[in-house]
């Protein structure tokens, strides 16, 4: 189902006039609200009367988390506090959180665009909603709540975490539709498993997983753990939170950007130069409608491509690609660039891999040292030694093949990597450079 077939499904010439309408709106109002944007678009010697036309979009300067840095932590807010109903932040990896706000029209068209996601997943009114992404100062679990109570679910505030609460509730309210990351997914399935619950015993139809990188491999190992259909959501506080792209259960190939709210552009992260569609690049959004948090060319630093071609779904919103890392996230490995999706692609692919593993990297001397930490299946586990070193050598080799870098591989006994019940942390980095 479509949830909102006037918006999504624009002819592309209407909806490029309705993104122009917008973003004259957006560009006029930032400037005359936030100096510190006002003083940016003025070194950069743009005004807002030259938005003429979509391309001119590309004079307005960046927007960078270090921004939102220097402005912590309501700095960059467009409108007068009290306007402000609802403030959510993200950790960053390092110092303080960065902090967004919302008016009550941005709640409203969050909820739309939570909603539009629920619906892209295949969700409909009657469904029970088990919304097991965090409550709190993260995005995900409010932001997905809003939307499934204006679809009119059933939602349960369940949060992360304690798992086997969280599989009886689906057991006993009988969830159909589950909201986690997708590690999270992975470690309920787990623990199902250990309750000698049969998930073919559950209501669960559809998952919509998001907020940390995972792979088509992964979305396999989920589909065929829980029994139901895996779908790919996108978002990030500084832009929404969830609910900026969603993919459609129809097609399960790309994630449609919401283009009435949000302008995606791709750019060569090391020259900030614009790509064409079709190229891979570093991702950046423009926001059209929001008032209490405006952000103009955000650079997300995730890795994507836009797919343009029509989707057989009938929304006419272009498409981005799963992300396919983080421009930051990137790993130099004695010279080598390594995305750690890269080496989760690897290891899905092999028989006997279960999909937990940890990749820590060290220097000893001068080099650089990476150790891929992965567990195995039971029965391997308990297996001959020569098996066990053969699937090491094997893995080691086609990481080899794949990324040109040589790494240690220890393979672990199952349920010894630690568990995530939000966003899974992947990369250990022990290196002091
Ligand atoms: O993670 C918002 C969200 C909540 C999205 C629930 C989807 C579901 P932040 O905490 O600000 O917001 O983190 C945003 O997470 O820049 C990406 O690097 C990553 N991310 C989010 N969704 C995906 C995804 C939420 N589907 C950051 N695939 C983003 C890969 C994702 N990475």
């Amino acid at each position: 189902m479509i949830w909102n077939e006037e918006f999504e499904t624009l002819p592309r010439e209407a909806l490029e006039a309705l993104q122009l309408k917008r973003l004259k709106r957006l560009v006029e109002r930032v400037y005359s609200a936030v100096p510190y944007y006002q003083k940016k678009m003025d070194e950069a010697g743009v005004s807002p009367r030259d938005m003429k036309s979509l391309s001119d979009l590309a004079r307005i300067p960046f927007t960078t988390k270090e921004d939102l840095r220097i402005n912590y932590p309501f700095g960059l807010f467009a409108v007068p506090f009290e306007q402000v109903v609802r403030i959510h932040a993200s950790s960053g990896t390092t110092g303080k959180p960065t902090v967004v706000g919302y008016t009550k029209q941005d709640i409203d068209s969050w909820a739309e665009l939570m909603a539009r996601t629920l619906a892209c997943g295949g969700a409909h009114q009657g469904d029970v909603v088990h919304n097991a992404y965090g409550y709190g100062l993260f995005t995900g679990g409010l932001g997905a709540h809003y939307g499934a109570e204006k679809m009119g679910t059933a939602v349960i505030p369940i949060s992360g975490g304690n798992s086997k609460r969280q599989i009886m509730i689906m057991q006993d309210f009988g969830s159909t539709v589950l909201l986690c990351t997708p590690s999270y997914a992975l470690n309920l399935a787990d623990v199902m498993r250990e309750m000698n619950v049969e998930p073919a015993t559950l209501k669960l139809r559809v998952g919509l997983f998001g907020a940390e990188p995972w792979s088509e491999n992964m979305r396999d190992e989920i589909e065929k753990k829980l029994g139901i259909k895996a779908i790919d959501i996108y978002g990030l506080s500084e832009v929404m939170g969830p609910g900026v792209a969603s993919e459609c259960i129809e097609e399960k190939s790309g994630l449609h950007v919401f283009e009435d709210f949000f302008i995606p552009e791709i750019i060569n992260p090391e020259t900030g130069e614009s790509l064409p569609p079709g190229q891979t690049g570093e991702l950046v959004f423009t926001t059209l409608t929001k008032e209490a948090f405006p952000v103009m060319r955000y650079r997300t630093k995730d890795i994507s491509r836009l797919i343009t071609e029509q989707c057989s779904c009938g929304r006419t919103f272009y498409r981005m690609q799963r992300i396919t890392g983080r421009s930051d996230d990137m790993l130099i490995i004695r010279g080598v660039n390594v995305f750690p999706s890269q080496i989760e692609h690897v290891l899905m692919s092999i028989e006997g891999v279960e999909p937990h593993y940890q990749i820590i990297v060290d220097r000893q001397g001068a080099l650089d040292i990476m150790e891929v930490q992965v567990e195995v299946m039971d029965q391997i586990f308990s297996d001959e030694i020569k098996v066990l070193e053969n699937l090491s050598k094997r893995i080691e080799r086609e990481i080899k093949d794949l990324l040109g870098v040589s790494c240690r591989i220890k393979l672990v006994e199952p349920r010894t990597i630690q568990r995530s019940e939000g966003k899974a942390k992947r990369v250990i980095d022990k290196r002091k450079i």
